[in-house]
Parts: C-alpha cells; structure tokens; sequence
C-alpha cells in the first residue's frame, strides 16, 4: 500500500477524501496540523496558500510513497504553478475533487495540474464515493523496493527513484 501525502488549499476535500479512502462518512473536521504516520498524511489547506508555510509541505512530502495535489473541480484559480513538482521527490499524482459541483470546470483543473507536472489524475466526489475505487486500486500497488547502489544508478542515470531503467 503506498502512503499517500495530500496538499491542496483549504475547502479542497482532502480530510473528506480520507474519510471516503476508509469508508466513513464524512463528517467535517478542520484540519490543524498535519499527522505524519496516518496511512494518508493531510496537511491543512494553509500550509499551500501561504508563502511562509509552503516549504513545510516539500518537508512532509519525504514521509510519503506517492504525493497529491488535490483540487476542487470548482476551484476558481491555481495554487500550482507550471512546474510546481520540481521541489518534490515523489510520484506526483493529481486529484479533482468535487466533481458533482454546479461550478465545476473540470477540463481547467485537469490542465492545471497536468502543468503542474502530475503523472495522473483521478476525478473524485467523496459524496458518492465515484472514482475512490480506482484510486484505491493505484494506492494498492506497493512501489518496487530499491537497493541504495540500484537508487544511487537511476540518480547517475538522470533518472527519478520510481522511473524504469532503459534497457
Ligand atoms: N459536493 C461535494 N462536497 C465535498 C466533496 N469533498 C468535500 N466536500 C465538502 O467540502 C467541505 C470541505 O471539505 P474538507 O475535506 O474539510 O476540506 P479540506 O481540504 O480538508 O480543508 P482544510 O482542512 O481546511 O485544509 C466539506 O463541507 C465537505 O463536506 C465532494 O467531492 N463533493
Ligand atoms: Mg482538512
């Protein structure tokens, strides 16, 4: 099971999301701080939309197998900048959350975190639970475990940490 890191501005749904990820109902709780040894580690919407406090998520982001940039379908502009993956060493995945909503503009996030440099994108509504089946399934497959000297062989290769060695 990969650990998953969820970051996205506040209101996102990313508590809601781990509610529906361990099959509760949602009920709403603020997120306050950030909790690095739940399965899924949230972090408040906060630390995303300030400047000061963004660098703690690149910090929480090391506890995690796989990090989400999580955002509403009816957000009505990008936290992420083109890019924004640089200052992660993870798997980058992106979640569209709020797909129910009447506001939603789903080809806009979609090309948000696509330019954001996510790898996939799931499309979520906690309500119903449509499409946490599918993330369940990605979340499921264990990232291959890596000797130092074959992790030290992808760096001198270029390469990330989970990307396949050419042959
Ligand atoms: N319609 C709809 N509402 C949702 C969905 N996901 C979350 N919500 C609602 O959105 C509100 C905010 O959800 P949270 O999960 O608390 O948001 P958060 O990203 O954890 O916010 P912070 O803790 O402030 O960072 C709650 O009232 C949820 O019920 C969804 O997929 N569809
Ligand atoms: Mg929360």
């Amino acid at each position: 099971m990969k650990k998953l890191f969820l970051m996205g501005r506040s209101e996102a749904g990313k508590t809601s999301l781990t509610q529906a990820l361990k099959g509760e109902e949602l009920h709403y709780v603020k997120t306050q701080y950030t909790n690095t040894s739940e399965d899924t580690i949230d972090s408040p919407g906060e630390y995303a939309e300030s400047k000061c406090f963004s660098v703690g998520l690149a910090c929480f982001s090391f506890e995690a197998d796989v990090v989400a940039m999580v955002q509403a379908a009816d957000e009505p502009y990008n936290l992420f900048g083109p890019g924004g993956r640089s200052f992660i060493l993870r798997p980058l995945i992106g979640i569209i959350t709020k797909v129910d909503s009447p506001y939603a503009n789903i080809p806009m996030v979609r090309q948000w975190l696509i330019n954001a440099g996510c790898e996939r994108i799931f499309l979520i509504n906690n309500v119903t639970r449509e499409g946490i089946d599918e993330l369940m399934e990605y979340l499921s497959e264990d990232l291959p475990p890596l000797t130092l000297q074959q992790a030290k062989h992808r760096q001198a290769l270029g390469l990330n940490e989970w990307d396949p060695v050419p042959d």
